[in-house]
């Protein structure tokens, strides 16, 4: 199937893009939570575009705090400075835009009355993005990157060697180097810019020294995650961000024999879930749906997807944290297979070195 978008389709949306963008001095770019490093990079590009072809001063916000070394990494490259989105007014914006997330999805912390004029993204779409003047979302796409990157084709700007460096990044991330989700586009995407990158910095961004609190958390996801037949689940608890239950699912993914992962967390009052699969069905964003239920949200893709779930305050802690937890590892087991397959721990108890 033909899925990279005719220069004639990609001309067509820059217009529409333009048309939006004109008369407008300020712009104000909203990316999900905690942004990873797609989001980065589409929130880079299109700031660009903004402020190359419309001469429009972009700003750059996101709920959450950036935790994870190569995100900050990344931003601290690119010299950007997101806003905190709880201390921003609204209304000096001319416009608002969204990348890589949607309003009403549970990754954004989007006021409800604050109505996007941009969303571009490539998870499945949301009602309430459908109210935005402009809206671009392709879900077969493996990374918004890829979408910006066809803006800034059609645009005829060059790209320079930092902005290439993210966007490369944001594909190879999100995709995990092309192998998951991955489209002839992001494909196309990947290999116009990758002699635009810098490889060296991009290296040092992969490779951000980790504080030794990374790998006390990896410990103890390693040491309580169960095996129940090809379903794994592990609690991140503690959890600071929600980086770091994303990065546990993929790595236990790899887990021989395992098909399905389920890592979870609490932050403040809310339930985070992240979910993998190598299996076809059902997809990781249907499971996160049914496992978010009416109070939560879920959603993502075929392979990668998460949740968010508000707490009561009796399941703030203790028992009714517990049982919560519990009800959802069932139904997650429920759902792919896991339910009922004799449980044990991933990694047996270690036992201490041998001395010479
Ligand atoms: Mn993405």
């Amino acid at each position: 199937m033909r899925t990279v978008a005719s220069p004639t389709r990609s001309q067509q949306r820059l217009a529409k893009l333009y048309s939006v963008l004109e008369g407008a001095s300020t712009m104000l770019i909203v990316m999900q939570n905690s942004p990873d490093p797609d989001a980065i990079a589409a929130a880079a590009a299109l700031r660009e575009i903004a402020n190359e072809r419309a001469g429009i001063a972009c700003s750059l916000t996101h709920g959450g705090v950036v935790g994870r070394a190569e995100n900050l990494a990344l931003l601290r490259y690119l010299g950007l400075h997101p806003r905190p989105i709880d201390t921003l007014d609204w209304a000096r914006f001319s416009r608002i835009a969204v990348v890589d997330a949607q309003p009403g999805a549970g990754n954004i912390s989007l006021d409800p009355s604050v109505r996007p004029d941009i969303v571009i993204d490539h998870h499945p779409i949301r009602p309430e993005t459908r109210s935005a003047a402009f809206t671009d979302i392709r879900r077969r796409y493996g990374a918004t990157s890829t979408i910006l990157w066809e803006y800034l084709e059609a645009a005829g700007i060059t790209i320079e060697p930092r902005l290439a460096t993210a966007l490369v990044y944001g594909i190879r991330s999100d995709t995990q180097d092309l192998g998951r989700e991955t489209t002839r586009a992001d494909i196309e995407a990947f290999l116009a810019l990758y002699p635009k990158a810098n490889p060296r910095a991009l290296g040092r961004i992969v490779a951000a020294p980790l504080p030794r609190t990374y790998f006390a958390r990896l410990r103890w996801v390693l040491e309580n995650a169960v095996v129940h037949g090809s379903s794994i689940v592990a609690s991140v608890n503690p959890l600071d961000t929600p980086e770091m239950l994303a990065e546990a699912a993929d790595l236990l993914l790899r887990v021989d024999g395992v098909s399905w992962v389920l890592c979870y967390g609490v932050i403040g009052a809310w339930l985070h879930l992240s979910l993998r699969t190598s299996d076809g069905e059902p997809a990781a964003g249907t499971v996160a749906r049914r496992l978010a239920g009416r109070r939560g949200h879920g959603g993502g893709h075929q392979a990668l997807a998460g949740a968010q779930i508000p707490l009561a305050p009796s399941q703030q802690s203790g028992p009714g944290q517990e049982r919560l937890i519990a009800g959802i590892i069932t139904r997650f087991l429920k759902a792919t297979g896991g339910f009922g397959a004799p449980e044990e721990p991933l990694c047996a108890p270690v036992p201490p070195p041998e001395s010479a």
